[in-house]
């Protein structure tokens, strides 16, 4: 059996119930392939594969807080950090009810890879809790970000460890958790990004994630002769991703047809209101349904279905395996040219490998939705050097990134004999940065 397999066999053997993981797991190493045969020797006896799957550390806590009617309530919280080998950790923090140690490692061994591709130095983490924010009040939520924190703050550093939004966790979340932060330190320092402006946040890191999908598929449409413009678009998800994808790509002069959350979705012929969608998920946090109730023209649907919408691009921004073989099979049959991830594997692996077979150009999400996390990297800049910088330098120094993440991956799959697949390109672009300095960091 060969060095890839082996390791395979005995991440499913020890996190035989961790199927998100393992699934980041295969898909990262199967791609890994040519690198690991040229190298094999020496990954062997330096066990580089078998670090590579271990995080340095994994945490998990108890969240205690007080709802409401004045009754305790009890989370989990976790923190993984998985490899500083080029920089501190740096990840989001999920806060959803389906949050488990195997959610929270899978996504943290993903953005290894990604953190590697925007070129910045940042290292991989990813944590999080089975917290569920919604229909909980300010105060609510605030008891258990600030217990949270008490937690986690002894383990997290603007040198360390720099945790970030993801899934359930924006801006007022960031707030209530710095505060916290700040109160048990008294350090006010870049520990936390996706801040506020008025205390350390960056322009454009909202847009970011969004924005940078944008600029990665425009750039890898237009280096295959295709023009964004014109092109109809289904995103799924409305939450920060979907948001300003859906805003980019109007920009961009797309059309952009859907949107959805995790009770249904919207198909608007008109094209998706932005401006609407921000007040019903930024402002009110309410259903997509008071959107159809503003929208005469818009459908209001319950359940899964952006992917039966004919389109010539596809954006999955919501969350992980959202997008099945049978969705790969209804996009492919109705014409799509591109699929570009903005959420973290929200395409399955037989979804992946059916789509890619047929043609379709697939970006995966440590590449295309690597623009967040970069631009996070911007703000721990700008607090270090204790200055701001304009919305133009953030979104031009993000537009490059993302630019040039793309040509990065491009470049290593053609190197490798794989030209066209962005899997195996943003694989290795990222594994080989974080392999060189493991290698000389010793064991
Ligand atoms: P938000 O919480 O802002 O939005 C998530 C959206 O997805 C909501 O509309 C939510 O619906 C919908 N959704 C549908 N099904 C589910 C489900 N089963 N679990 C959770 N959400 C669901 O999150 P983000 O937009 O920040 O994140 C979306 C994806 O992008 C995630 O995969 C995240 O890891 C990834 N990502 C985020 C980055 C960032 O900077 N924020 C950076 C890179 C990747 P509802 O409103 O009903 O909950
Ligand atoms: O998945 C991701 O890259 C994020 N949720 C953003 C992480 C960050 O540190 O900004």
């Amino acid at each position: 059996m060969g060095y890839v397999d082996e390791v395979i066999e005995m991440v499913q053997t020890k996190n035989a119930n961790e199927p998100e993981f393992l699934q980041a797991v295969k898909e990262v190493l199967e791609s890994l392939r040519p690198v690991v045969d040229a190298n094999e020797a020496l990954y062997r006896r330096e066990a580089i594969l078998e670090r590579l799957v271990e995080p340095d550390r994994c945490i998990k806590f108890r969240v205690p807080w007080v709802d409401d009617k004045g009754n305790v309530q009890v989370n989990i919280g976790y923190r993984v950090q998985f490899n500083n080998s080029i920089g501190p950790y740096k990840g989001g923090l999920r806060l959803h009810p389906s949050v488990n140690l195997g959610i929270i490692k899978f996504l943290g061994f993903e953005q290894i890879f990604k953190n590697s591709l925007t070129s910045l130095p940042i290292g991989g983490g990813k944590g999080g809790s089975d917290f569920d924010p919604k229909g909980k009040s300010d105060r609510e939520v605030m008891a258990f970000c600030k217990s949270f924190i008490t937690e986690l703050y002894k383990y997290i550093g603007a040198d360390t460890d720099v945790p970030a939004g993801d899934i359930g966790t924006g801006a007022r979340e960031i707030g209530y958790m710095f505060g916290q932060y700040k109160r048990l330190t008294d350090l006010y320092e870049g520990v936390l990004t996706g801040k506020g402006l008025s205390y350390g946040g960056s322009l454009a890191r909202t847009e970011a994630t969004g924005y940078g999908l944008l600029y990665f598929t425009n750039e890898m449409l237009k280096c295959n002769n295709i023009d964004i413009a014109g092109k109809t678009v289904v995103v799924s998800g409305a939450g920060n991703v979907a948001i300003y994808a859906i805003q980019k790509a109007q920009q961009l002069g797309a059309k952009v047809v859907t949107c959805s959350d995790s009770t249904g979705w919207i198909y608007d012929p008109d094209g998706i209101d932005v401006a609407l969608l921000k007040e019903v998920k930024e402002v009110k946090r309410a259903r997509l349904t008071e959107y159809k109730a503003a929208r005469p023209n818009a459908e209001y649907h319950e359940g899964k279905g952006v992917w039966t919408v004919k389109c010539d691009i596809a954006l999955p921004c919501a969350t992980q395996n959202e997008l099945l073989l049978d969705d790969a099979k209804a996009l492919v049959a109705n014409g799509v040219i591109a699929v570009a991830e903005g959420a973290n594997m929200p395409t399955s692996l037989e979804a992946t490998e059916y789509l890619q077979k047929n043609g379709v150009l697939f970006a995966p999400g440590k590449a295309s939705n690597a623009g967040g996390v970069a631009t996070s990297a911007l703000e721990m800049s700008q607090n270090s050097e204790r200055l701001s910088w304009s919305f133009e330098e953030v979104d031009s120094k993000l537009q490059g990134i993302m630019v040039n993440i793309f040509h990065n991956l491009d470049d290593a799959a053609k190197k490798y004999g794989f030209e066209g697949n962005y899997v195996v390109g943003a694989n290795i672009a990222g594994f080989e940065k974080v392999v060189n300095a493991m290698l000389a960091q010793g064991v």
